[in-house]
This record gives structure tokens, C-alpha cells and sequence, in this order.
């Protein structure tokens, strides 16, 4: 082993939660020579790990699972060996999208009874401008009596992982970190620099490195929010507001294209805005833009219940009573992940209407209510498409027809509308 690689060797690094952020991390950080141990509160999770089995269902992970050593844990005691500590611990919203700080809060207690001069302390996780400075340094300083920027160091990386993304990874997704000093900066810098092979920005500040995930994750809810609230608009004005997105792609320049849909859902673009826009509230600024873009995003599962109304109608059925299918309980395509998934919110629009409805989704079958789409299309009179799965992108019409559903409402437009059309089926999409 080079003496790079064996001075690493000696490094041992800390990762605090083993979900779709700190499993990753931890293993690229033990590719890379690392001596690693994951920390986790959940001992099933812990247990899977250290048998080399992948609690996610990536096959990546699996496959580096069997290849890579990583020492699962509970016991925040390994802390104390470490050279660093990295936060990758859930950041959720409350009801009233206020951030429910306290998995933070929870990891940064277990650490302060063993964290020690030189320890260099990473948030990955998701948080609003601030909450390096005014909720973390105060806990790991009151309670351990060590300075921040004198004897330990915090850094902040917001962490960018895409789930179900086969081409962007931990590895090669370039990085912007900010920290408290100086000193804190060069050290995360140089310990991501040693693990990524992308490259690795250094920010001002803490406050300037939470705030690039933010405003990255906003960017990306207003511009799926335009597509939706021009969705809307189109479907009055019978034009296919697709064909007008893919027209508009054709300008190599100051376009980027993002596509309606039935909703935004994820624990990322739906809840990061909600960080910026209460934290700005505190300090007596109200994002009108932001939270309309949030506003417009939540109709989205209202909107497409609407649309399924029509489409019965237009058949002759009223939804009182109606039968209706919903394909798709995850938030995005080929995953099983169903965080603020907008496929619940269709389900409790369409139930309020007086419909009855059945799911499936075949990623989420411990949630569906029944178990193959045979059956989730068996007598409905109407199909809701909510995510795009591979296989409901495959359905014809004459797999509906012969199933005898006529009406389908393609919640992701991810069906050949024309096709469906010409079947005589009444379809309706989100703005085409
Ligand atoms: N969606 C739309 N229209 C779009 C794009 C997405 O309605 O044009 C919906 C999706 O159906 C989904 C939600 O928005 O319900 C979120 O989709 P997403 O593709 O943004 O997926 P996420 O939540 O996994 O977002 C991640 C984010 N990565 C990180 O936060 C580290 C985000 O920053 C990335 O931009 C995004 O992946 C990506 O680009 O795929």
C-alpha cells in the first residue's frame, strides 16, 4: 500500500446514518482507503450491513457491500478514534414545513461525549442557512466545553446524492463545502478531495454552504413549478404544453427543459424550499416566489384528481362510487423510495371525491393494496398513472382495453397519448 494510501489507512472516519446518503459515503470513503464505521439507530440496518447485505435496494451498493469493509455500528463510542465525523442523518419537515432539526440535534448529543482536540465534524445533511452556526456549534460546545475553530472543526457539505441516477454519484458529483475557519475549511476540502474525483468548491461560509443547496433545490421546484402552473394553463388553451417544452429545448441556450407532472414529491426539491422560506420569515422576509412555486407544486395531485373527474364524465361516470386504479406510490421512477410522494395526496383527493380506490405500485408492493396490475386494473373505471415506472411505460391499449378500462390519466405523460387516443381511449395528460 502507497504511503498516501497507509497514512489514510490510520484515518479513521465516523459516518452517522446509513441511509441513501451515509451508505454511499461511507463506502467510497472505505474504497478509498479509509478505516470507516457507519453509525445507525436502526440495528436491522446495522445488522444487513455487517452481513455485506444492502438495507437499499442499488445495486451498486450491493455489489460494493461484498467488496468493501465497513463496521456498522450503535455505539456512538467509535467517535473517539475518529479523525472525522460525518452528519448524514434525515432532515424532514414538520406539517407546517417548519425543519424538524432534531435527528441533527440527536447525532450532534451522541457525539459530544467523545469528541476531542482535532476532530473535524461534517454535516451533509439539508438544512436552512443558519443551522450550522446557531443550532449545531452551540450543542457540540456547550455540552463538550471544546471551541469550535480552536480545538474541533465544523465543515458543511451538502450532500447531492440523486437517487436512482445510474450516470451521477458519490463519486463523481462535484462538491461545494464551507466551514467555520480557515483551518476547518482545508481539512474538509482535503478529505473530500482524497475520496471525489470531481471537483470540490470552497464556499466563504458555513451559512454560504447551506445556502447552495438550497437555492439548487428551489431552482429546480420553480422551473418544475412553471411547467406545472403552464400545465394548467394549456390544457384550457388545447395546446400540448410537451410538445411546446421539447419545441423550446431546440434553443442551445438559456433553456432548461423541466415537465409537468402530478406532483413533486421526495425529501429533497419539495422540502428544501420550505427551509429557505421560514428561515428568511424569521429574519422578516417572505419569499412570495418561492412558496407560490411551492403552492402551484401541491395542486398538482388536486389538479390530476380534477382531470380524472372530466375523463369520467366525459364517459359518463360520475367518481361517486367509481372504481380507480392508482399505478405508481413512489415519487420518481424505478425506485422504491415514497417520501412526500404526491401519489398519496392523488389517493386522498380521488377518496374524497367518493371514489374507490385500489394501488399498485411494483417497487412498493408492502404499501400497494393489491398485488400485481392484473388486478389493480380489474373492474376500474379509471387508471391514474402517478409514476413513471418502466413497466406501466410499456402498457398499450389493448392491455386497458382488454381489462375493459377506457379511461386513463397519465399523471407523468409518459404514455404515447396519440396511440392511446387512436384506441379510443379517453386519455387525458398533465398539459397535453
Ligand atoms: N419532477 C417533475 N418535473 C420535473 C422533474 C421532477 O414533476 O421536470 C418531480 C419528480 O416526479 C419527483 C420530484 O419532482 O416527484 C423530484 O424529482 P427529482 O428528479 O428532482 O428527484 P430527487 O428528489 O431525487 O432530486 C434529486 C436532487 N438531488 C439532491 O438534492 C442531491 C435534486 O437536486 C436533483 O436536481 C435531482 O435529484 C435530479 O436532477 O434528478
Amino acid at each position: 500500500m502507497n504511503q498516501k494510501n497507509s497514512k489514510k489507512s490510520l484515518k479513521i472516519i465516523t459516518v452517522i446514518g446509513l441511509g441513501y446518503v451515509g451508505l454511499p459515503l461511507a463506502l467510497l470513503a472505505s474504497k478509498r482507503g479509509y478505516n470507516v464505521f457507519g453509525i445507525d439507530l436502526n440495528k436491522e440496518k446495522i445488522d444487513l450491513i455487517n452481513k455485506r447485505i444492502s438495507p437499499i435496494k442499488d445495486r451498486k451498493i450491493s455489489q460494493q457491500l461484498k467488496e468493501l469493509k465497513i463496521t456498522a455500528t450503535s455505539d456512538f463510542s467509535c467517535v473517539k478514534n475518529a479523525s472525522i465525523i460525518i452528519i448524514c442523518v434525515p432532515t424532514p419537515v414538520y406539517e407546517n414545513h417548519m425543519p424538524d432539526l432534531r435527528p441533527i440535534e440527536g447525532a450532534c448529543k451522541s457525539i459530544v461525549p467523545f469528541l476531542k482536540k482535532g476532530h473535524l465534524v461534517v454535516l451533509e445533511s439539508t438544512v436552512n442557512p443558519g443551522v450550522s452556526e446557531e443550532v449545531i456549534i452551540p450543542i457540540l460546545e456547550k455540552e463538550s466545553g471544546l471551541k469550535c475553530g480552536r480545538d474541533f472543526y465544523l465543515a458543511h457539505c451538502p450532500e447531492r446524492i440523486n437517487p436512482g441516477d445510474a450516470k451521477w454519484d458519490v463519486e463523481n458529483i462535484p462538491r461545494v463545502v464551507g466551514s467555520y475557519d480557515k483551518k476547518g475549511l482545508k481539512m474538509a476540502v482535503d478529505f473530500y478531495s482524497s475520496i471525489i474525483s470531481a471537483p470540490i468548491k470552497p464556499m466563504n461560509s458555513l451559512k454560504e454552504a447551506e445556502a447552495v443547496k438550497v437555492v439548487e433545490n428551489s431552482f429546480r421546484d420553480i422551473n418544475i413549478a412553471f411547467v406545472n402552473e403552464l400545465a394548467m394553463s394549456f390544457s384550457c388553451l388545447g395546446i400540448d404544453i410537451v410538445n411546446v417544452i421539447e419545441g423550446a429545448s431546440t434553443k442551445p441556450f438559456s433553456f432548461m427543459a423541466h415537465f409537468p407532472g402530478c406532483g413533486v414529491g421526495g425529501h429533497c426539491i419539495p422540502v428544501d424550499p420550505y427551509y429557505l422560506i421560514e428561515y428568511a420569515k424569521k429574519n422578516d422576509f417572505d419569499h412570495d416566489f418561492l412558496s407560490l412555486a411551492r403552492k402551484i407544486n401541491n395542486y398538482m395531485p388536486q389538479f390530476t384528481v380534477e382531470q380524472t373527474i372530466k375523463a369520467l364524465n366525459e364517459s359518463n361516470i360520475f367518481i361517486n362510487n367509481a372504481k380507480v386504479a392508482v399505478l405508481g406510490l413512489s415519487y420518481k421512477a424505478n425506485i422504491d423510495d415514497c417520501r412526500e410522494s404526491p401519489s398519496f395526496e392523488i389517493i386522498k383527493h380521488l377518496q374524497k371525491a367518493g371514489a374507490n380506490v385500489v394501488s399498485f405500485d411494483p417497487f412498493v408492493l408492502q404499501k400497494s393494496t393489491v398485488k400485481s396490475l392484473k388486478e389493480a386494473v380489474k373492474g376500474v373505471k379509471a387508471v391514474v398513472i402517478a409514476t413513471a415506472h418502466k413497466d406501466f411505460k410499456k402498457l398499450t391499449p389493448k392491455f386497458f382495453l382488454e381489462n375493459g378500462v377506457k379511461v386513463i390519466v397519465d399523471g407523468r405523460n409518459c404514455l404515447d397519448k396519440q396511440k392511446f387516443i387512436k384506441a379510443g381511449i379517453i386519455y387525458k395528460g398533465i398539459g397535453t
